[in-house]
């Protein structure tokens, strides 16, 4: 080919190429622009694995109106979560994402706003804004819906709202002013102290993985005759999911297990989880009879990967962080698993919150909980999740409004539970089956436990009490642990029973 066809072909191809991206750059609207990435200095920049600055590349995935999840109720339109299309606007998302590596998501200015439900017509238009990614859902109850709003597309939420008369009030003015005062780092006496309690755990604080791990280690190194630590998987990341049982070694005991930390930015999960673990390996001989003679498996940190990327990278990341080849990363584990799966209040697309992932258990971290299932020999009578917020205790099913045979059963601990946390500490806790309660969601571990048969079943939603979302202060997760474990107690009484 001549010098002048080869220069004419170069520009042809220029030119098409140029054409052709047009659309998906057009398609940006300012009101869809992502929330502001700001370098800001890693808490520990020598944790970051190399897969989180190489090999996922998505290392600043937003988020931007994906932030929750939190679907339609059932009484409402479909939305378009189950549709098998992933739009223009999201694959130019994405791409945008892609280049941001390495940077902290800042969410200056962000700001979250409860949002009254009375009207039915109101979460329809709530829906319709969260699809047009101006806003995304967090925590809902029968009356309201928190929402966060991003900076630039506050005066657009502000007319919807008010052209339609929906009621709200703003509850965090500055979210990155919150997450920066939430999780202060210790002083020097606590640093001291850690040195002589042998681990670094202090429930005055969010811990990193290390820690949790650590703590982990230190008890079945303390307590070989009742705690032993095994890693029952590894994420995506290589990171290993730690299992912590606690046991007499009494062979009539049945078993109880405890997973927190399924969603990543659920923070007080993990915190509370380990509060219980250190209450009975701790205390156990002075611990009642009801706790010493149940088989415990704790799962404290069911995502590692999500949890440090929410202290490294993105606070309020939610899912795990399974590479998205150049897209969106992330599944929602508990929408992957087993039972069900891909149903009502799930989605087919690696952009979205509630993203079930290819197929039921594709994930890592969720085949892992199968696979310990599987190979368990000890007979389990409970299975308790532990997530946050809103102050619920869930029974099956989630998948659809429909509730198990035993149902009476599991809403009347379920009841007791709530009166034991009501007097020990001051929280309502609402007692009811997940979809009933919040919103159809299939593909949960909830789910999947009781369908292979484990009786007493339960999704915990831990507090907010309504002021801080999932960025609760540290001097709550004392009070939340304590109280919560009082609803516990009140469990493994009614395993006993059973
Ligand atoms: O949506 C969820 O996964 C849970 N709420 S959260 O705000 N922590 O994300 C509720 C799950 C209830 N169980 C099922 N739907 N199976
Ligand atoms: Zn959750």
């Amino acid at each position: 080919m001549g010098s002048w066809s080869r220069t004419v072909l170069i520009l042809f191809l220029t030119i098409s190429a140029a054409v052709l991206s047009t659309p998906l750059i057009n398609k940006l609207q300012p009101d869809k622009e992502w929330p502001q990435l700001v370098k800001q200095p890693s808490q520990d920049e020598s944790a970051e694995t190399i897969s989180e600055k190489s090999k996922g590349g998505l290392a600043v995935e937003l988020v931007n109106g994906q932030h929750l999840a939190e679907t339609v109720k059932k009484t409402e339109p479909e939305d378009s979560e189950n549709e098998d299309d992933v739009s223009a606007d999201i694959i130019s998302k994405c791409l945008i994402e892609a280049k941001d590596d390495f940077q902290k998501v800042d969410y200056t200015g962000a700001q979250l706003w409860k949002v009254s439900t009375e009207k039915n017509g109101w979460r329809v238009v709530l829906n319709r804004l969260r699809r047009r990614n101006l806003i995304s859902t967090w925590g809902t109850n029968g009356t309201s819906i928190d929402i966060l709003v991003q900076p630039n597309a506050i005066q657009n939420v502000t007319n919807a709202l008010n052209r339609e008369k929906i009621h709200f009030e703003i509850i965090i003015e500055d979210l990155q002013a919150r997450i920066n005062q939430e999780n202060p780092p210790l002083d020097e006496n606590e640093i001291e102290l850690q040195d002589r309690r042998g681990h670094r755990m202090n429930w005055k604080q969010y811990h990193r993985l290390e820690d949790i791990y650590g703590f982990l280690d230190y008890l079945a190194k303390t307590y070989p005759a009742i705690v032993s630590v095994k890693s029952i998987g590894n994420s995506h990341e290589g990171r290993e999911i730690k299992l912590l049982r606690i046991s007499n070694g009494n062979p009539k005991n049945k078993a109880v297990f405890i997973d927190g930390g399924i969603h990543a930015r659920e923070w007080i999960s993990p915190a509370t989880v380990t509060y219980y673990i250190n209450q009975f390996a701790e205390n156990f001989d002075v611990e009642d009879d009801d706790i010493k003679n149940i088989d415990w498996y704790f799962v404290p940190v069911l995502n590692p990967d999500g949890y440090e990327y929410t202290h490294l990278k993105d606070r309020l990341w939610r899912k795990n962080r399974k590479p998205g080849a150049g897209r969106c990363s992330g599944v929602d584990l508990n929408r992957n698993f087993g039972y069900r799966w891909g149903g009502k209040g799930t989605s087919n697309s690696p952009c979205d919150e509630i993203y079930r992932g290819p197929r039921a258990f594709s994930e890592p971290e969720s085949k892992a909980i199968q696979d310990f299932f599987k190979s368990s020999a000890s007979e389990f009578s409970a299975y308790l999740t532990y997530h946050s917020y809103g102050q619920y205790i869930l029974y099956p099913w989630g998948y659809d409004n429909a509730v198990p045979p035993d149902h009476l059963d599991l809403n009347a601990v379920g009841k007791k539970m709530a009166t034991a946390i009501k007097s020990t500490g001051d929280d309502n806790y609402s007692v009811g089956s997940s979809s009933n309660l919040l919103y159809p969601a299939a593909g949960g571990s909830d789910d999947w436990a009781k369908s292979i048969g484990i009786k007493y079943t339960y999704t915990i939603e831990l507090n907010d009490r309504g002021f801080y979302g999932f960025v609760l202060p540290t001097q709550y997760i004392e009070p939340v642990a304590k109280e919560s474990l009082a609803g516990l107690r009140v469990l493994a009484a009614a395993v006993h029973t059973a």
